[in-house]
């Protein structure tokens, strides 16, 4: 399919990483306005990939000012106009994706089958989804002739990069918004790639503005009052003070926030296929995924089994240069990330739940962390109820399907959950009780830029992708 065009990326030496980077703002790279800069480090290496300009106030000021200026020309292109930009940027996207997947790695530390295999291919994906949608919005169910918002202010993590800013840029452009959008501070890399894609696809100027910066230049960017719609991906915590800027004004606002995913595995399932779908469902870009299973829930006569043979794969997980086409398990993105999992891993010792890590050698630098499972955890546990957005995996026992149902609700949050079972007619009588944006059967892990995904609870609201994506960006 031509989605899956990604030739094989053998070596850092196929992306040109500038020294520096400016601020992208009205189809410029520029300078911050107060000439402040940050480093972005490999986190594998802790090399110094390049310098970065990090954006304040006045660079929020004017990348707003650029995307509302352009709002009047991309607004009123018909859409079919639109979808040719998209087009050409999804070809883009498809042509470098040999130097985004290793430059996504060389930023963020995931291995390079997950850059090359899967992020890529997903980029490029939902761009091809929302150009196909951009000259079919009228008449489809959003009123003869749906509006867009404006200028959408849009703030993105660091665990996907170029996924996260693909899931708010193809959208809003689509539906004929134009975006100022903060990547992570730890992984602005790719996003700034992504400027110069535009720049090579002819998108008129100030339709899309990055901001390089930190959560002072994110705060400003969603307190502006000429951004007319919120989009923002990360933590609980920032989600809920974005919530309050918002809060009394008329922006719109779609938040997607943390996780706590649980796995469900009942005593009919295939133990070897389930196996491989709770290492895909935690060890994924270790394990640093919204939607992780990172809750392990298996029926209490298969759990011993199950267990065993799930340390036995762990066993075989390669930890090591993200590179390296054979790597399973790359570097946690920063220092701070993993003193967060390694604090909430202490906690769970502390707390008296049975640890057990990968026998793997540690690199002497940069961020690791072995794959880890506890046992013995029970619900009262820190490291069965906080998101530790690691490789780390807490495994509980249930008896019964309402206990597993329950047990599986017993979170705050409620974005994923996966069930494994040989049974269809379980399958659909548990989904349908699992408070969760999205329950995978007998997979994980599993995305498509036609499928709507967010969440309930404090997992946040709206949804992206699909359909309903396009809704958070029009007023119908
Ligand atoms: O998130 P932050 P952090 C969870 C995960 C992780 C924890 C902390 O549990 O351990 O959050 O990660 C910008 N106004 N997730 O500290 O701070 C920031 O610059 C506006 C889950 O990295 O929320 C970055 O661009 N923006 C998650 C983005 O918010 C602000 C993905 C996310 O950073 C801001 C990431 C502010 N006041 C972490 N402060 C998921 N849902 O997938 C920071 N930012």
């Amino acid at each position: 399919s031509i989605f899956e065009y990604a030739p094989a990326p053998e070596s850092r030496a196929v992306v040109d990483i500038a020294p520096s980077y400016g601020l992208f703002i009205d189809g410029e790279f520029t300078e911050a306005a107060d000439g402040q800069v940050f480093k972005t480090v490999s986190p594998a290496t802790e090399e110094v990939l390049s310098e970065v300009a990090r954006a304040g106030e006045a660079d929020v000021e004017r990348a707003v000012k650029a995307a509302r200026k352009a709002f009047v020309g991309w607004s009123a292109l018909p859409g079919a106009e639109r979808a040719k930009y998209l087009f050409r940027i999804a070809r883009i996207i498809q042509e470098r994706s040999r130097e985004l997947a290793v430059l996504e790695t060389l930023d963020n530390g995931k291995p390079i089958r997950e850059t090359r295999d899967a992020d890529l291919p997903l980029v490029a994906a939902h761009f091809f989804y929302y150009a196909g949608w951009a000259d079919k919005l009228s008449h489809a169910g959003y009123g003869t002739d749906p509006r867009p918002l404006g200028v959408a202010g849009q703030v993105i993590p660091w665990n996907f990069p170029l996924l996260m800013l693909a899931w708010k840029i193809a959208p809003a452009l689509a539906t004929g918004n134009t975006v100022v959008l903060k990547p992570a501070e730890t992984t602005p890399l790719s996003a700034l790639f992504f400027a110069d894609i535009c720049r090579q696809a002819g998108l008129p100027k100030g339709v899309v503005n990055i901001l390089p910066g930190y959560g002072d230049a994110g705060a400003a960017l969603v307190a502006h009052p000429d951004v007319n719609k919120v989009a923002f991906t990360g933590s609980t915590a920032v989600g809920k003070q974005i919530a309050r800027t918002v809060a009394g004004t008329d922006k719109k606002l779609t938040l997607e926030l943390g996780g706590k995913g649980a796995n469900i595995v009942f005593d009919d399932a295939p133990v070897d296929q389930a196996v491989e779908g709770i290492v895909t469902g935690i060890f994924f870009n270790q394990g640093q995924v919204c939607c992780a299973g990172s809750r392990l829930l298996v029926q209490e006569s298969v759990a011993d089994e199950l267990i065993a043979s799930l340390k036995r794969r762990l066993a075989t997980l390669r930890l090591g240069d993200p590179l390296d086409k054979n790597t399973d398990i790359g570097a946690i993105n920063s220092a701070e990330q993993l003193a967060r999992i390694t604090a909430l891993t202490e906690q769970g010792e502390q707390e008296g739940a049975e640890r057990w890590s990968a026998p793997c050698e540690l690199p002497s630098s940069g961020y690791w962390f072995a794959p880890t499972l506890f046992t013995g955890v029970t619900q009262a546990h820190t490291v069965a109820r906080d998101e530790i957005f690691g490789p780390v995996l807490s495994v509980l026992t249930f008896r019964t399907p309402d206990e597993a149902v329950a047990k599986a609700n017993n979170t705050q949050y409620g974005l994923s959950a996966g069930i494994w079972t040989e049974k269809g007619s379980r399958i659909l009588a548990v989904a349908n009780k699992l408070r969760a944006g999205v329950v995978w059967s007998n997979t994980f892990n599993k995305f498509d830029p036609a499928s709507p995904f967010g969440g309930y609870k404090e997992s946040g609201f709206g949804r992206e992708g699909g359909r309903h994506g396009l809704e958070a960006y029009l007023d119908v």
